[in-house]
């Protein structure tokens, strides 16, 4: 069991901010520190899972129409730990694939955006991405994740909305969610937006603290 202290002592977020919204590669912020994309089907809850993060409400804005994120979207993240000090990333939102609303025209740009980032940033530390957990992954979520692959970028997959599983559930759908994309498990990270499930640094790999284990590895 994690007792409160635990968590107290591990990583939190202590600062989340919105920087800006890029179209292009060249439109990105300076390269100086490190970043995380997430990217994920439209309405998988992206902005969701980057509020509940950072524990700010309006951070990222969640919609109910699906593909209201066209740009790259960039915020900067610092996270603490009590003894190990500060990591500061940039979190970038990725605009999500896969819905059919937009016009043919506006979706085909997503994939040059995506690509054309996720193969020119050279700060890129890893790419998550997030699959609804029960809807399991699409040929979108395994195409990301092999162009990842290709890139020997790092990957995770972040199951979200978790809070739909029962409890028992969630360790079958993340053995699941893992062989699915053939990643192994200690790839996957189940989490919710609504109860905060799997996001803090809750002493045996929540995401806060997974991230910032990354960031460290990557020296950037
Ligand atoms: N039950 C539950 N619902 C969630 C969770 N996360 C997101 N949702 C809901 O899923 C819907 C989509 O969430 P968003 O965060 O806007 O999804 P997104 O991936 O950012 O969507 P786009 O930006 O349009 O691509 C909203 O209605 C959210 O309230 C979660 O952890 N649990
Ligand atoms: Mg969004």
């Amino acid at each position: 069991m994690t007792s409160a202290t635990e968590t107290k002592g591990g990583w939190r977020v202590v600062s989340a901010s919105f920087e800006l919204s890029a179209p292009t590669l060249d439109a990105c912020p300076p390269a100086t520190l490190p970043e995380i994309a997430v990217g994920g089907r439209s309405n998988v809850g992206k902005s969701s899972l980057l509020n509940a993060f950072a524990g700010q409400r309006g951070l990222a804005r969640v919609s109910r129409t699906p593909g209201r994120t066209r740009l790259l979207n960039f915020f900067k993240i610092t996270l603490r730990h009590p003894k190990l000090g500060d990591r500061v990333f940039r979190w970038v939102d990725l605009p999500g694939y896969g819905f059919a609303a937009a016009h043919a025209s506006i979706r085909e740009t997503f994939g040059p955006m995506i690509e054309g980032y996720l193969q020119g940033r050279g700060v890129l530390c890893e790419l998550m991405v997030l699959i609804d957990v029960r809807r399991g992954a699409g040929d979108q979520d395994r195409q990301l994740l092999e162009y990842a692959a290709a890139r020997q970028l790092p990957a995770r997959v972040v199951g979200t909305k978790a809070d739909k599983l029962g409890k028992a559930e969630r360790g079958l759908v993340g053995r699941e969610l893992a062989a699915s994309v053939g990643l192994p498990q200690t790839a996957i990270c189940l989490t919710s937006a609504s109860t905060g499930l799997g996001l803090g640094d809750d002493g045996r790999g929540g995401l806060a603290r997974l991230l910032a284990r990354r960031i460290d590895d990557a020296r950037i």
